[in-house]
């Protein structure tokens, strides 16, 4: 689709209590501060701006089954998946402007409320499946997907503030871009449900356009759903994107990013995009946090139609002399 056949719904969700570092909820702002808005509606591309949400604050939210902070995450989740079957009902390809990956949880859900079955794609260094009894280090943004799975809901307890939420999406309708940190039990859990992943070494082996062909194929095997896609920056290299709170080197360049969203927006059925886990804080220099938000801006906008190649207005017309 055009830019101008398009448009954006954007969300900020300055939450950060899915992980343990400061810096992640200023994540939305820097990134408006870097002229998304702008940059969207001069390609084309309608946008309303939802604002920030707020999230309510737990004073006593000690760790269940080891896992930090479940009552806040479950309570800001439900926030931003009210915010999200808004967006959609009133239109717009839906943009949760992050905050850490464990708004993904809101976000699909929101989005499966209101849209019906869905794909995802998940591009992210890590598979962020583990469930809470699973996990290492507690972190909630590195278990979103076990809540969401059908085929998990066995394998996750039930957790205060999380009743709200019930698993929206098959395995079969998951694909993953770029893993290259996935921890044991992750790893067990991709294989058993057989979901369809495109690591690192599959991104060596085929290159990208090879992996968004597949990507594809195997998404409309059984029918054409809209398309979430869960973008976490730290799926880019460091070297780009290093203003994060868990780099992992060997990761996707800036190009082989881009093109994950200019042939998802070429679908047509991109429906709804998440840009989550820029943590300013995490730049060692100015000059980091600027390339990690321009990167983060740039996925954006190629999500919205915006092409290497170049475009212009659907009435653009030459100047006569
Ligand atoms: N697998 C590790 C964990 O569960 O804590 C690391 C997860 C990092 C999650 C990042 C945001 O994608
Ligand atoms: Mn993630
Ligand atoms: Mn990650």
């Amino acid at each position: 689709p055009h830019p101008q056949q398009l448009s954006a719904g954007i969300i900020g969700a300055p939450f950060s209590k899915g992980q343990s570092r400061d810096g992640v909820e200023s994540g939305p702002d820097r990134i408006r501060a870097a002229g998304l808005l702008d940059r969207l509606q001069l390609q084309g591309c309608a946008v309303k701006d939802y604002g920030n949400l707020t999230f309510e604050d737990f004073v006593l939210d000690e760790p269940v089954r080891g896992s930090k902070r479940v009552r806040a995450v479950g309570s800001a989740n439900q926030r931003l998946s009210e915010a999200v079957q808004t967006v959609k009902r009133d239109g717009h390809t839906a943009v949760v402007l992050g905050g850490d990956h464990s708004l993904a949880i809101g976000s699909i859900h929101g989005h499966a409320a209101a849209a019906g079955p869905l794909s995802v794609v998940w591009v992210d260094a890590h598979a962020d499946v583990n469930t809470p009894l699973t996990s290492y280090t507690g972190n909630l943004h590195g278990q979103p997907m076990s809540y969401l799975l059908y085929e998990l809901r066995s394998k996750v307890p039930e957790l205060p503030n999380f009743s709200w939420m019930k698993p929206c999406v098959s395995s079969r309708d998951l694909v993953y871009v770029g893993l290259r940190d996935v921890d044991p039990a992750e790893h067990y859990i991709l294989k058993l449900l057989g979901v369809k992943v495109f690591s690192m070494s599959q991104v060596d082996q085929l290159g990208v356009a090879r992996v968004m062909e597949e990507t594809c194929d195997y998404l409309w095997e059984r029918a054409k759903k809209p398309i979430h896609l869960s973008f976490d920056i730290d799926a880019i290299d460091p070297s780009v994107a290093p203003a994060t709170g868990t780099p992992v080197v060997g990761g996707l360049s800036y190009r082989e990013g881009l093109f994950i969203t200019e042939q998802l927006c070429q679908t047509g059925l991109l429906s709804a995009v998440d840009l989550v886990e820029v943590n300013p804080l995490r730049g060692q220099t100015e000059g980091q946090v600027h390339s990690t938000v321009s990167t983060a801006v740039d996925i954006l906008l190629g999500c919205f139609g915006r092409l290497r190649e170049g475009n212009h207005l659907l009435d653009y017309s030459l100047p006569e002399p």
